[in-house]
């Protein structure tokens, strides 16, 4: 049977609970469940944490396993139940115990684990188990765990404060080092919540040498990202803070650097994909890519990138080191959003939004601390 306006809408609330885990689940998908009975929901949940408990276990886990609903009630799961042993047990086995008798599900799961058994092994069971026709919500949500995936890479979004005059960094004077802010405090807090939302942070060698930033989580709540530097010739001191961070990778660098950095192989030509190679190997679903602008153009001219986030100040700099220029041809601009004097603008590579079979809704495209 396909999936009918109602079934729908109870699919949106499952959603609404997914996005829940945007902080938490990488690299795992993010997954809402709805138990619906009698047209109410009794029980909802969401994978919060990997590691953690699935969805619909969650959901299930605020029921008691007695509760008499459960024998005609509808569950509505985002993505397919697996069926697999893997950091916890499979949720069809959790569904099935709660004899619950349909299962309405918003799509199959790619992970090769799953993809397919989850639905085969609740319907040999005698479930009925509906499948969404699609769900574009859905894969917009989880566009950094399809892209690994299916695409066998981590999503890709690019971030570039800029000047009103076009300049990505201000004029310094000779040997000015530290990092010089383009755009007010006020923005801060938001590109502190972008680097919690992915799971590696890419930045070039003049990055390091010129700002020796940190490149955690400090303005946010949330997981501090991988940190990467691209430097193939070498040219970061062996004193940069970043190499403190205990998961800090690097693609060539420096002699002499701290035993628990990781190096990548590759040369200045190919580091985007070496790095990207890297990070799908390594099991990394998304990189946030902060710079400088040679970083930023590697990228956009190796066409690996799916989003384009530009910080904007309304102030001019006079000089500097130009901003990239990213081709808006190929991009599409899905929101704008002030804060305080600046204003944060939010595109996506159209290749990118056809993939995902859907251009993010307004709903799901802002990428805001909710
Ligand atoms: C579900 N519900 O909420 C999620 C699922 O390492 P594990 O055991 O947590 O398993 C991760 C895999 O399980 C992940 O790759 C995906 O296939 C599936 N995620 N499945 O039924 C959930 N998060
Ligand atoms: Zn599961």
């Amino acid at each position: 049977m396909t999936p009918d306006k109602l079934d729908a809408s109870w699919m949106k609330l499952a959603l609404r609970e997914a996005e829940r885990g945007r902080l938490g689940a990488s690299p795992n998908p993010r997954v809402g469940c709805v138990v619906v009975h009698g047209g109410e929901a009794i029980a909802t949940g969401w994978h919060a944490a990997v590691g953690g408990d699935h969805a619909e276990v969650a959901a299930l886990n605020t029921l008691s396993p007695d509760d008499p609903r459960l024998a005609s009630s509808v569950a509505y799961v985002t993505l397919e139940p697996c069926s697999h042993h893997g950091r916890t047990p499979p949720c069809t086995e959790r569904i099935l115990d709660s004899g619950i008798p349909r299962v309405v599900i918003g799509m199959e799961d790619p992970d090769p684990r799953v993809s397919g058994s989850g639905i085969a092994r609740l319907r040999q069971a005698g479930i009925q188990v509906d499948v969404m026709a699609s769900l574009p919500e859905g894969r917009w949500l989880n566009r950094r765990f399809l892209s690994s995936l299916e695409r066998n890479r981590p999503w890709v979004v690019l971030k570039c404060a800029v000047s009103a005059d076009g300049f990505a960094d201000p004029p310094r004077v000779e040997g000015q080092r530290g990092s010089l802010a383009i755009t007010a405090p006020a923005l801060r807090g938001l590109t502190h919540f972008w680097r919690a939302e992915e799971e590696a942070i890419v930045v070039g060698a003049g990055t390091v040498v010129v700002d020796d930033p940190l490149l955690n989580v400090r303005e946010a709540s949330g997981r501090d990202p991988m940190p990467i530097v691209i430097d193939p010739s070498g040219r970061t001191s062996p004193e940069a803070r970043v190499w403190s961070h205990p998961r800090a990778t690097v693609l060539g660098g420096p002699a002499n650097l701290p035993n628990h950095v990781t190096r990548i192989a590759g040369a200045g030509c190919d580091a985007a994909p070496a790095v990207l190679e890297f990070l799908q190997d390594a099991g990394c679903r998304s990189a946030l890519i902060e710079g400088g602008p040679a970083t930023l153009e590697g990228f956009l001219a190796s066409d690996l990138w799916d989003e384009f986030r530009w910080c904007r100040s309304p102030r001019a700099v006079s000089g500097g080191i130009a901003a990239p220029a990213m081709p808006t041809s190929l991009s599409m601009l899905r929101g704008v959003h002030p804060f305080g004097e600046d204003t944060a603008e939010y595109w996506v590579r159209r290749n990118s939004a056809e993939w995902a079979t859907c251009a993010p809704p307004p709903s799901l495209s802002l990428p805001l601390p909710s």
